[in-house]
């Protein structure tokens, strides 16, 4: 078996196509140098090609006629337009409609790519591959490709079709086999179905892994779902259950494949609500939900009368039944056992979060300071508490702060009595997340029979891009260039691997690293993140002072752009997007007053005491990963700070597995089925990273046949007697005859490797065989008539 070199110059360009990265970075360029000179063979071949109309849209077409820089083409909707070549790119052959894997299409360009996924989606093929990477578009319905007939055909391997269970199945072989640890990484913007892959995935394994000893644990962890969601998730104008924290959720199994645990770790970022928007599900559920001797004991009102609710013109969503839900989320509550009594607090301090935005303040001192209104507000929530109303009060307006020797009362605005009031809500509320986390992990905690094996599976808030971009934009993009580095340089070194396994040359494909733009976040002690804590802790620093701050010292970077007043650009790497730091700074403080560490450590309510000397531990104690430095002193504490550790910790997990890639798409902006928005789909598409995929291969050797797949469908056009019998000579001899050029292929052991263009050439050749033969049957078949 010997393999054929050939010229590793990258630098060689099929004559066809160009990939979609040429179409969105160097659209003139790709237009002179691939397509003018290939026009003239797609007219001479009559072959079809994409032409992009004035809307911008691209539809087939072929070309009836050219003159100078102008196209006649003739439209597949009838009509005939005349547009300037550069509008023109080829379409694939036929053979290739809707294909399986994005990187089989011969030309890698934007119309191919968004066509082939479209007439996928409407055969509800929701999923597809782009090389290692499966691409779901959300399907807004229910598609009948879930379950345990379909998971086990999956199993039993009767089936390649793309599937998130194929994802699964590969992460579980993998790991049996291997003894490595997996992960499953699905992003995608808001609404795109991450949330949903991740339970189908979720669904697949815990049917794998669960057996005698595995089903309590699978179906326990399956549980987790709803209690996450009614916590973590509220209904956004994008999505009817917007997950608002990232989650990896770690599945452990026994040596024989069996579940014997899980782990969740999570990445909270509260967001703010806006009009049409709902707060976390689990506060319409229990007030919905509760019973009446629970709503009693809590003093429980209808959600319309909590002002943290009713700010919001929307309290209700079609089709969800919330009382409904909370039953259901009791009955989880009970499956990863948490106790009775520990609900009951639970929904306690629920109850106090509500009550606790009603208080409201009187203006005293001609107007500059407040005092605290005594009303049922005050009164209930200090109940719920635990602690009373007279410390409550004086907490919110009053607080006594205390210094080294001495303490001062501090007078309270009325402006800082609201925010004081909203921290201690928050801090109530996120303590509460975090310890329902903390209980379930313990109820799904690894049995003895721990093998170290796991698959982790992540669900984590994709690229974002608005027109106004805050804090928590930055956070998740940062996020999302952490995700990006990961998935560039898995993406390389999976492609190195492929070739070095066939034999193959493998030049170092030229790849773009974003460590610039980490670099921009990360740099110590000029970088985003620290020079935001660095202003936080100023007193007089203001969002504009930071804005001027960046500009003074991040101008060397490539990725960050000066932009007026209060906004600065980043370059990421799905794009650049406009930052403004309006509201920055009070972001990222994010601090509870310390005067409510008193109150809450003296409150009866023992979770509130559990929460509070936590709190104060994290600070004293020391802890041992290096990220977690910053957070020592209580001082230096932030919300950036807080999402950075985080962030660390989820990627030195992914980091330590072998990882499969999903990327959800969000079809259409309506939520609804059956519709394929093209430019929606073609910018989630560039953020992804599928383009980057794309691309790689595109600079590569897109097309990869087995030698008996390649022999099979073009071993017929010789017409050589002494043919050889076996496939690679097969291969070798079809590539001679058609004289493809030595640097448009390459043959590896098992398969060949061709350039970008190269099987359509074949395919038309293939085509005209078969026209022959089909004219000569029929001329035969006429003349025996
Ligand atoms: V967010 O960043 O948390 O706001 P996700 O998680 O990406 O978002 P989610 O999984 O919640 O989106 O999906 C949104 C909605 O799309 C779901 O509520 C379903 O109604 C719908 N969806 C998503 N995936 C599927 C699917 N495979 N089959 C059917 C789906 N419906
Ligand atoms: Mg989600």
């Amino acid at each position: 078996f010997g393999v054929k070199k050939t010229e590793n110059d990258q630098t060689v360009e099929s004559p066809y196509g160009g990939s979609l990265e040429d179409c969105r970075t160097r659209p003139e360029k790709i237009a002179k140098s691939d397509c003018d000179d290939n026009i003239g063979y797609f007219i001479k071949k009559k072959l079809c090609v994409w032409c992009r109309l004035p809307s911008g849209l691209w539809e087939l077409g072929t070309i009836q006629s050219t003159s100078g820089d102008a196209a006649l083409v003739s439209l597949s909707s009838g009509n005939v337009i005349k547009v300037h070549r550069v509008e023109l790119l080829p379409a694939n052959p036929d053979v290739l409609e809707g294909v399986d894997d994005l990187i089989q299409l011969s030309y890698l360009n934007e119309p191919a790519v968004l066509y082939n996924l479209q007439c996928r989606y409407s055969q509800d093929m929701i999923y597809s591959k782009a090389g290692p990477v499966l691409i779901a578009i959300n399907p807004f319905k229910d598609v009948q490709i879930y379950g345990k007939d379909s998971i086990r055909a999956y199993r039993q391997k009767l089936t390649d079709k793309p599937h998130v269970y194929a994802v699964a199945d590969a992460a579980y072989d993998e790991m049996m086999t291997d003894d490595v640890n997996q992960s499953i990484i699905i992003s995608g913007e808001s609404g795109a179905g991450k949330t949903e892959t991740a339970k189908v995935a979720m669904q697949y394994l815990a049917a794998l892994g669960s057996g005698s000893c595995g089903t309590e644990h699978a179906n326990a962890i399956l549980q987790t779902n709803c209690i996450l969601e009614a916590f973590g998730n509220a209904k956004t104008s994008r999505n009817q259950n917007a997950s608002r924290f990232g989650k990896l959720i770690e599945f452990h199994f026994s040596t024989a494949g069996r579940i014997c645990g899980a782990f969740i770790q999570t990445c909270k970022l509260v967001a703010q609500l806006e009009n049409g928007e709902r707060s976390y599900h689990v506060f319409y559920q229990l007030c919905a939900g509760a019973p009446s001797t629970l709503k009693e004991r809590l003093n429980l009102k209808r959600a319309s009368e909590y002002k943290y609710l009713n700010q919001s013109d929307c309290l209700e969503i079609d089709g969800v039944d919330d009382a409904r839900k909370f039953h259901i989320l009791v009955e989880a509550l009970d499956v990863v056992h948490v106790c009775k009594e520990d609900q009951e607090h639970m929904f306690s301090l629920l109850a106090a979060v509500l009550w606790l935005g009603n208080i409201s303040f009187r203006a005293i001192d001609n107007e500059k300071h407040v005092e605290v209104l005594a009303d049922e507000a005050v009164t209930i929530a200090a109940m719920l508490m635990g602690c009373s109303s007279q410390e409550l009060m004086l907490s919110l307006s009053t607080p006594e702060i205390h210094g080294s020797k001495d303490s001062i009362v501090k007078r309270l605005t009325l402006r800082q009595a609201i925010d004081a009031r909203d921290a201690l809500a928050k801090f109530i509320y996120v303590s509460l997340f975090d310890w329902l986390v903390e209980q379930i992990n313990k109820s799904l905690a690894v049995g003895k029979c721990r093998t170290g094996r796991s698959i982790s599976i992540l669900d984590i808030h994709g690229f974002e891009s608005f027109q106004k971009n805050s804090f928590e934009q930055m956070c998740i993009n940062y996020a999302n260039e952490r995700l990006q580095q990961h998935f560039n340089r898995h993406l390389f070194k999976l492609e190195q691997e492929e070739c070095e396994l066939d034999g193959l040359d493998w030049t170092k494909v030229d790849f773009q690293d974003n460590q610039e733009c980490l670099n921009l976040f990360e740099k110590k002690p000029f970088g985003l993140l620290s020079m935001l804590d660095e202003e936080s802790n100023f007193p007089k620093a203001n969002d504009l002072t930071l804005a001027n701050k960046f500009k003074q010292h991040l101008n060397a970077n490539s990725c960050f752009k000066e932009e007026k007043g209060s906004t600065f650009s980043i370059r990421h790497h799905a794009g650049e997007v406009l930052y403004d730091t309006s509201g920055f700074l009070k972001k990222n403080r994010d601090r509870l007053p310390s005067v409510f560490f008193q109150l809450l450590s003296s409150c009866r309510c023992r979770l509130l005491q559990l929460f509070t000397s936590k709190e104060l531990k994290q600070f004293q104690k020391p802890e041992n990963d290096s990220y977690q430095i910053d957070a020592l002193d209580p001082s230096k504490s932030s919300a950036g700070i807080d999402f950075k550790g985080q962030l660390f910790k989820l990627m030195h997990q992914l980091e330590s597995s072998k990882p499969h890639f999903i990327s959800c798409i969000r079809p259409n902006s309506k939520q609804l089925p059956g519709m394929y928005e093209v430019n929606l789909v073609l910018q989630q598409l560039r953020c992804c990273g599928v383009l980057e995929v794309v691309r790689i291969s595109r600079s590569g050797y897109p097309t990869r046949m087995t030698h008996q797949e390649f022999a099979g469908r073009y071993g017929f056009l010789l017409l050589e007697d002494d043919l050889p019998q076996d496939p690679l000579s097969l291969s070798i001899a079809i590539l001679k005859r058609f004289s493809v050029l030595p640097e448009m292929y390459q043959i590896g052991y098992t398969k060949v490797f061709l350039r970008t263009g190269q099987i359509a050439s074949l395919e038309d050749k293939r085509k005209k065989v078969l026209r022959g033969i089909i004219g000569v049957q029929k001329y035969f078949r006429g003349h025996r008539a």
